[in-house]
Parts: C-alpha cells; sequence; structure tokens
C-alpha cells in the first residue's frame, strides 16, 4: 500500500517515521526526493532519536529541483549521508550505481533500522507522467490508505 506525500515537501520522511511507529510490525518505505529531504532536514534528528527499526529512508537524489524546473539544488555539495548517521540513523549509504543500490536495499530490508540510503540518480523527468492529484484528491489519497491499514491490520482505527 502506498501514500503519496503530494504537496508537502519535506514531510516524506517524517509521515513515514510516524507510520512506522505506529506499525512496527510493517516495514515503511519512504521515497524521498533532495530537494524534499534539504528542506527538513531536522526531521532526521527526530528520526534517529525515535529510531523505529522498521524505517527505510530512501533518497532519490537527482542533484535538483527537477518536477518544477530543473534548479539544482545543494545535495551535491552535502553529504545527506553523512548528517543521517550523525543523527543516529543505523545505517547510512551513499550509492552511485544501480547494483549497489539493489544489494543496499536487499540488505535493509533483512536487517534493523532506521536505515537512510542516497541513491544518486540523473535528471531526466517523466513529465508526460501525470501527477498522483490528477487521479486522486489529498482526501481520496488520505481516506484509501486509512482504510487499507486498519483493513490489514497494522494500526488501530483510532490511530489515525
Ligand atoms: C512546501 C512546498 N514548497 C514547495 C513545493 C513545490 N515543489 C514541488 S516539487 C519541488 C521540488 C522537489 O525536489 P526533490 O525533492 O529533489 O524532487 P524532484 O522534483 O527533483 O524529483 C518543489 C519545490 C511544494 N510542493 N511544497
Amino acid at each position: 500500500m502506498h501514500f503519496y506525500v503530494q504537496g508537502s515537501l519535506g514531510h516524506c520522511g517524517a509521515v513515514a517515521a510516524g507510520l512506522a511507529l505506529t506499525a512496527p510490525a510493517r516495514t515503511v518505505l519512504a521515497l524521498d526526493g533532495d530537494g524534499s529531504v534539504l528542506m527538513h532536514m531536522g526531521a532526521l534528528s527526530t528520526i534517529g532519536y525515535a529510531s523505529p527499526n522498521n524505517l527505510i529512508h530512501l533518497v532519490l537524489d537527482n542533484e535538483g529541483y527537477v518536477s518544477i524546473g530543473g534548479q539544482l539544488s545543494t545535495s551535491r555539495t552535502s553529504s545527506l549521508d553523512a548528517v543521517a548517521s550523525g543523527c543516529g540513523y543505523r545505517s547510512a549509504t551513499l550509492c552511485k550505481r544501480s547494483d549497489h543500490l539493489i544489494a543496499v536495499t536487499q540488505q535493509c530490508l533483512r536487517t534493523s533500522g532506521p536505515h537512510f540510503i542516497v541513491g544518486k540518480v540523473n535528471r531526466q523527468h517523466p513529465s508526460r507522467l501525470p501527477r498522483v492529484t490528477s487521479r486522486y484528491s489529498p482526501l481520496q489519497n488520505k481516506t484509501t490508505f486509512r482504510r487499507a491499514l486498519h483493513n490489514h491490520g497494522s494500526v488501530p482505527a483510532t490511530a489515525w
């Protein structure tokens, strides 16, 4: 099941950590962007402190704000993995090749987190793909996800 954190730049990691803490029997994978992580970098400290062992925080780092025009971000000169490591994530790894990224992700799926992975990716943007919100409203996104969580018994209905 997926929850799309659209229109809330910077909050992906925090939302995923909250979910991971609430549903400890599940593995939560946060697919984040470099611009997003940079926007709310303080969340990394909170996540390291709370330390949900079922969280994998994967940053797709294209070193830019590609979906709004391709302006450069500052991730090229900032070591996000070093920041995450310093904030208390159990592991933090920089991956520059896809085979390394796959191997590290598989390893993280087998071991206790929280894990932080930076995957360097290119800047190609599939502009023909529509945004999630062109199909599902934010309310539908929330309601569908909440219902799925409850139906899978991951969290009690009162938790959301
Ligand atoms: C609070 C907030 N500020 C600005 C935006 C506009 N915005 C949408 S996507 C984006 C760039 C995000 O960069 P990144 O996380 O690196 O993802 P990429 O677009 O490169 O895939 C911005 C600034 C937003 N959605 N929310």
